[in-house]
């Protein structure tokens, strides 16, 4: 269903002198009521006035995450708090966490782009939702929980964690639509499976996830284990939470950027350069609408590409692929470039281990090392341990062989998506631990050795 066809299925011609009005509109705003970007505009030299349009864009400057850090808390706020009814905040790995307001107009715009992204996903006034993303200073409990009551559908606002009661209301309330992380949806089949219950007869039909990267081949393994369709939800707290993209359920092909209301462009990281349509680089975002927190040319560290082609499924907004990491987050292993989500992939196509893993990085002397762990499915498991057990030397030789081969196997793909030997550990299944919010896969002990 399209929630709103007269935005999300505009003439490109029409869209684009939308986002012009829009743009003039919101630098003439911010130039008058925020200092940082008064000060940031004259030291540059921009006049407002002189920004006519989005052709104009890319003489803005660039604002980053320390901006926000160094106005904390409420610095780049345009409006008075006195307008502003909600306040939401992102912990960050160090200090200070990054505080956003919401003016009630801002809080009615998220529920309308996150009603649209529910819509594209498959949800309906019909549906039960579910809504396990956490409730609190995170955005993802509130912003799915304002979008689903806005379509119309009965909202369970469960929050994270609970896993065992997540599974019994599942079952009792006739959950058709999650909203959570795709690892905690792991988590969650997994937890099912020990209490012998079986998912796939669940009346669900769809999780929407998101909050963190995932590859394509863990959206396989999410999809077979639960029997449903996993749409890609993207969004940032800077730029208004969950709501930013969302995959259609028609194509899952590229998440739909409501670019009404926020103007995506790549860049090249290091130039600062934009890229033409197609090319991979850093996202950036404009937002178009917002009243309390707007932001210039944010950028987000994610990294993916965009395009304008109009989907399959009627809409023409711009999307965006899946997001393959951050740039913080890119790992550099002997000068090679790695990201997570490679070795994610990889893992994914071995059927004898389990979407469960970690990164660990190391370093002696010049040398980085990098250590996967992944745990292993449960009946491999039992047929080695008990191999071991049993003592007979025939039977332990032949499934150490079974797992040295593995081991390569594994070793050898990775080295040919990345180019670069990792060392690979198997994990008894359950050992690697489970994280209720967004999962941390890497573990870089360089820092702690430098
Ligand atoms: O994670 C908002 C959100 C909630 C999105 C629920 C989707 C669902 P933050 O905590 O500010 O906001 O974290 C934003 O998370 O810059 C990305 O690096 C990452 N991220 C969010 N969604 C995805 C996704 C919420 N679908 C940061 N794929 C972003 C990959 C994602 N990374």
């Amino acid at each position: 269903m399209i929630f709103d066809r007269e935005h999300e299925c505009m003439d490109r011609k029409d869209l684009e002198k939308l986002q012009s009005e829009r743009l003039v509109a919101l630098v003439k705003r911010v130039y008058d009521r925020v200092p940082f970007y008064r000060a940031l505009f004259d030291e540059k030299g921009i006049a407002p006035e002189k920004v006519r349009g989005i052709q104009d864009l890319p003489s803005l400057p660039f604002t980053r995450k320390y901006n926000l850090r160094d106005n904390y808390p409420f610095g780049l706020f345009a409006t008075p708090l006195k307008d502003v009814v909600r306040i939401h905040a992102s912990s960050g790995t160090t200090g200070k966490p990054t505080t956003v307001g919401y003016t009630k107009n801002d809080i009615d715009m998220w529920a309308g782009v996150m009603a649209r992204s529910l819509a594209g996903a498959g949800t309906t006034a019909d549906d039960v939702v579910q809504v396990a993303y956490g409730y609190g200073l995170f955005t993802g409990g509130l912003g799915a929980h304002y979008g689903a009551e806005r379509l119309g559908a009965s909202v369970i606002p469960i929050s994270g964690s609970n896993t065992q009661r997540q599974i019994m209301l599942m079952q009792d309330f006739g959950t058709t639509v999650i909203c959570c992380t795709p690892s905690f949806m792991l988590y969650l089949y997994d937890v099912a499976q020990q209490q012998g219950v079986d998912v796939t007869k669940f009346p669900l039909k769809v999780g929407v996830f998101g909050a963190e990267p995932w590859s394509d081949a863990m959206r396989v393994d999410i999809e077979k284990k639960w029997n449903i369709k996993g749409c890609d939800i993207y969004g940032l707290s800077e730029i208004i939470g969950p709501g930013v993209s969302c995959e259609c359920v028609e194509a899952q092909n590229g998440l739909h950027i409501n670019d009404d209301h926020f103007l995506p462009e790549i860049i090249d990281p290091e130039t600062g350069e934009v890229l033409p349509e197609g090319s991979v680089g850093e996202l950036v975002f404009t937002t178009l609408t917002k009243e309390a927190f707007p932001l210039i040319r944010y950028r987000t560290g994610d990294i993916t590409s965009i395009w304008r082609e109009p989907c399959v499924c009627g809409r023409t907004n711009t999307r965006m692929a899946r997001v393959s990491g951050r740039t913080d987050d890119m790992l550099i292993i002997r000068g090679v470039n790695v990201f997570p989500s490679q070795v994610e992939s990889v893992l994914l196509m071995s059927p004898e281990v389990e979407p469960h893993y970690r990164l660990i990085v190391t370093r002696k002397g010049a040398m980085d090392n990098l250590l996967v762990e992944v745990e292993i499915k449960q009946d491999l498991y039992h047929e080695v341990s008990e191999a071991i057990l049993s003592m007979d030397d025939i039977t332990t030789i032949a499934e150490h062989e079974k797992m040295m081969h593995l081991k390569s196997n594994i070793q050898k793909n990775i080295k040919d998506i990345i180019g670069v030997n990792v060392g690979v550990n198997f994990k008894e299944p359950g050992s690697i631990e489970r994280q209720e919010g967004k999962t941390q896969r890497v573990i870089d002990k360089r820092k702690e050795e430098a």
